[in-house]
């Protein structure tokens, strides 16, 4: 038998009303996972019915090299320490290419924070990627990237966006949002932008008609009511704006990391944040399960706990596996329609605008 005490919130999300930081707490902290699972079902049903995304797209990580040290990162090393690597262009058109047979409708592609790189070398990159692989769309470089190309360079992040964005960048990835209450920042990422700079730079990309994704890196030292701040912010955001198009729990691995005490996360939590996350930001059309941290059977199941996009083939993954992600690195088009088939549901595969390029 179902727990009573969710009713009232049950009743919110039955009348479609907004829920509150105190409900997102609850739904966060309750034992009655099921629960907090039919409803967000019910929201993301509401809102695609049977309709799952997914994308073919391929992840490139320029450079590790990085000034930052956030304490969460395995990836990142500092100028000159063994391990640290920078592609040439010649690396990244040749990767990009390598994919051309697999008809990508997307390239992810973010780095480090690397002092050689200018912003001719992004620029550069984006036309070259745009001329040998025309019909494919450019996500690239977080928020933390920009605003580090905007001190680097002296321009502000309009100009710096409006760079990229006329060399061929169509979106921006939802990387360095972390969490964004200032105490946890000061305890894992203390040299990284604030929040608020996080939010004003999304804020500038979706003035100039650059849609981004949000994230949040959950499962560390962050409290329930920290997420749910993390959540409410995005959706006050995107209640001004619009121009978020996904969000993405991406769940802590802490090996070989400087947090590699902690445990990481759980299953049911896993199902629980993004069950929240579809609640709290009803403005939110996708809520994505990001099978490289979570895996691609719990990826799956989310989508019975309110994702309605498993993302995508990614092909090579740095970032969760250099703190020892232990799933897969790449998936293949038909083992995803086949997670998304066997879920129940209709596959659609998407490029990085959500434009459906053809239904399974
Ligand atoms: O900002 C760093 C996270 C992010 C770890 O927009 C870690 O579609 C887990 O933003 N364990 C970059 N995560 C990745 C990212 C992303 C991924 C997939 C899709 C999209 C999208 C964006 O990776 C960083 C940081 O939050 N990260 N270290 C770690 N140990
Ligand atoms: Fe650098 Fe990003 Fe790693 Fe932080 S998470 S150390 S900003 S690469």
């Amino acid at each position: 038998m179902a727990s009573r005490d969710l009713d009232d919130i049950v009743a919110k999300v039955e009348a479609g009303e907004r829920l509150g930081a105190d409900d997102g707490v609850r739904l966060l902290t309750t034992r009655d996972l099921l629960a907090v699972g039919r409803l967000a079902r019910l929201a993301c049903r509401r809102r695609h019915g049977d309709r799952v995304y997914f994308v073919v797209n391929r992840h490139i990580n320029h450079t590790n090299v990085c000034v930052n040290g956030c304490r969460f990162c395995a990836f990142s090393r500092k100028p000159g320490e063994p391990g640290a690597f920078t592609l040439t262009l010649d690396e990244i058109e040749a990767k990009a290419l390598a994919s051309r047979g697999l008809s990508i409708s997307e390239l992810h592609i973010v780095g480090g924070l690397n002092p050689v790189l200018d912003l001719d070398y992004y620029v550069r990159m984006l036309r070259r990627l745009r001329r040998v692989l025309p019909g494919v769309q450019i996500k690239a470089l977080t928020a933390v990237e920009i605003d580090y190309l905007a001190r680097r360079e002296g321009l502000t992040v309009e100009e710096v966006l409006r760079v990229l964005q006329d060399a061929g960048l169509v979106s921006l990835p939802g990387g360095g949002a972390e969490v964004f209450s200032p105490r946890v920042r000061r305890l894992v990422c203390p040299q990284k932008i604030s929040g608020e700079r996080w939010l004003e730079i999304h804020a500038a990309a979706h003035r100039l008609g650059i849609r981004t994704n949000a994230t949040m890196l959950y499962g560390h030292v962050e409290t329930p009511a920290e997420r749910v701040d993390h959540l409410l912010r995005l959706r006050d955001l995107q209640d001004r704006t619009g121009g978020f198009l996904a969000f993405i729990p991406l769940a802590f691995q802490p090996r070989h990391t400087a947090l590699s005490a902690l445990p990481g996360t759980t299953g049911c939590d896993d199902l629980k944040m993004i069950a929240v996350a579809r609640l709290l930001l009803d403005n939110f059309a996708h809520i994505k399960a990001y099978w490289i941290g979570i895996g691609p059977g719990m990826a799956q199941l989310s989508l019975h706990f309110g994702a309605n996009d498993m993302d995508g083939t990614v092909v090579e993954e740095k970032i969760s596996h250099a703190a020892g992600a232990d799933t897969p690195e790449y998936s293949t088009r038909e083992e995803l329609v086949r997670l998304i088939k066997e879920a129940g549901r209709v596959p659609v595969e998407r490029d990085a605008l959500y434009s459906a390029i053809r239904e399974y």
